[in-house]
């Protein structure tokens, strides 16, 4: 086992990394930029160094700063987190370089997931469902009209180095296809420097499912139910709940054992998230995420597993510790996302927190880094923490959320806690009726001003 992480990130996954170290007896470096003087993970950790001003680029993503931290501190390993550098393949390369251990999945799968192209054609010959579109790349106008009339429209362009919603074009006519397919070229090419795109069909109105799994490297792997993500707004996840209100039991367990077998298959190693879109009660593969996210307390909820302990064992090397028929997947769990942002413009809204009342009882937790007093940067993102509520049933679930939402006191910025507690109440929101469109449309609706 290590010896001691550098946690290389900011924020409440910080602080769940440092909770995950301090159990299994490991000392934890953290590191910080100047804008970061006062922040929790600082004040939490055994040791922590200055990596540099602000902007991100100078400091979390600055990877000789990091190299320096590890070689000062005499850290054996660093965990990235989410965000930053938690998928960035050369960087994973680099720590081995350095005989450090990057906590995450082999740099090789990382690079493979990284590019959507090579991330669907892996997953196809893994047996995972895919959404019907090209073979690969496209590069001759030709060959999308040819792939467009095949599959039928409307079809959506995407890069091959997008993902989470950027560089994405949808065409609903053979006119509009040449178009799309030039506008997100440039868009690609602009944003990421690659101009690689492929085609898929599009479908109108799906959900956003994903499914957990945890891999040992020696093909031992496991899936640990889904969440779904389908509210959200600009690509951002705004509420995130497991098991998914649209799924039976039989479906959960089919696309779960395709998605533990395809790990098996690749002798992946670590946390991952396979994503689908799930439409007419069928699944589609759009994306591997090779790291911890965000929404892992859903999970972890549901079913009593700590995934950031898994992922500390498994990068020491352990064999996974926990076979399939260990799973038991319990209750149900809801996460919101509260920003510090307008709960109707969404206008972020950094700034000093005047007092602070965390919610607490039965079924409630908090993953938050903030404190009263704190005053949030400017520099990031927006988190302020998230509500995570387990229950027997979603009702109970949801009746949880409803008290743990009004007893949540955040003076002094804006937040999001008012839009939680307007979905909590709603009735689409109570019956699991929405899809990925459903929150914009609720939005453009009216669903946040006052009547
Ligand atoms: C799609 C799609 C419809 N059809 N692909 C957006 C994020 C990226 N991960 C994939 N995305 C989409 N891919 C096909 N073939 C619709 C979206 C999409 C979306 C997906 C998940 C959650 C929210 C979304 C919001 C808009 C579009």
């Amino acid at each position: 086992m290590f010896d001691k992480i550098l946690i290389a990130n900011r924020g409440e996954i910080a602080l769940r990394i440092l909770r995950a170290a301090k159990e299994l007896g490991i000392q934890t470096v953290a590191v910080y930029s100047t804008a970061d003087r006062e922040a929790m993970h600082v004040k939490l950790a055994d040791e922590s160094v200055c990596i540099g001003p602000p902007n991100a680029r100078d400091s979390y993503l600055n990877v000789p700063a990091l190299l320096a931290a590890c070689e000062i501190t005499g850290a054996d390993a660093i965990h990235p987190g989410y965000g930053f550098l938690s998928e960035n393949a050369r960087f994973a390369d680099i720590c081995d370089h350095h005989g450090l251990t990057f906590i995450g999945p082999k740099a090789e799968h990382i690079r493979i997931m990284g590019d959507k192209i090579e991330a669907k054609k892996t997953a196809r010959a893994l047996g995972i469902p895919c959404v019907p579109g090209s073979e690969g790349g496209i590069t001759e106008d030709e060959e999308a009209l040819r792939v467009a009339d095949d599959i039928g429209f409307p079809v959506i362009v995407k890069a091959a180095a997008g993902g989470g919603g950027r560089g994405m074009k949808v065409a609903r006519t053979r006119e509009d296809l040449l178009d799309a397919l030039s506008t997100a070229r440039i868009e690609a090419k602009t944003a990421f420097g690659d101009d690689a795109v492929y085609l898929e069909k599009y479908l109108e109105k799906p959900r956003h499912i994903e499914i957990q799994v945890l891999g040992d490297g020696r093909g031992n792997a496991v899936h640990l139910g889904e969440r779904d993500c389908s509210l959200q707004r600009r690509h951002q996840k705004v509420w995130e709940e497991g098991p998914s209100p649209a799924l039976n039991d039989a479906q959960r367990e089919e696309i779960g054992e395709t998605c533990a077998a395809a790990m098996r298959g690749m002798q992946y190693l670590g946390a991952g998230t396979i994503e689908f879109l799930y439409e007419d009660g069928k699944f589609y593969f759009i994306e591997m995420n090779t790291r911890i996210q965000v929404e892992h307390p859903v999970t972890e909820m549901i079913t009593g597993i700590d995934l950031v302990i898994e992922q500390i064992r498994i990068a020491a090397g352990s064999p996974l510790s926990i076979a399939q028929e260990d799973v038991r997947l319990s209750g149900h769990a809801i996460e919101c996302r509260i920003n510090a942002e307008h709960p109707a413009t969404f206008r972020p809204s950094p700034g000093r927190i005047a007092y602070y009342h965390p919610p607490g009882g039965l079924g409630v937790r908090v993953d938050s880094a903030v404190y009263q007093g704190y005053g949030i940067p400017p520099n990031y993102d927006s988190l302020v923490g998230k509500l995570i509520v387990h229950g027997r049933t979603r009702n109970e679930a949801l009746m949880r959320l409803r008290r743990a939402l009004d007893e949540f006191i955040v003076d002094g910025i804006d937040t999001t806690l008012p839009l939680f507690r307007t979905l909590v109440r709603n009735q689409d929101m109570q019956n699991g009726q929405y899809d990925i469109h459903w929150l914009e449309k609720f939005l453009a609706t009216g669903g946040m001003d006052a009547p």
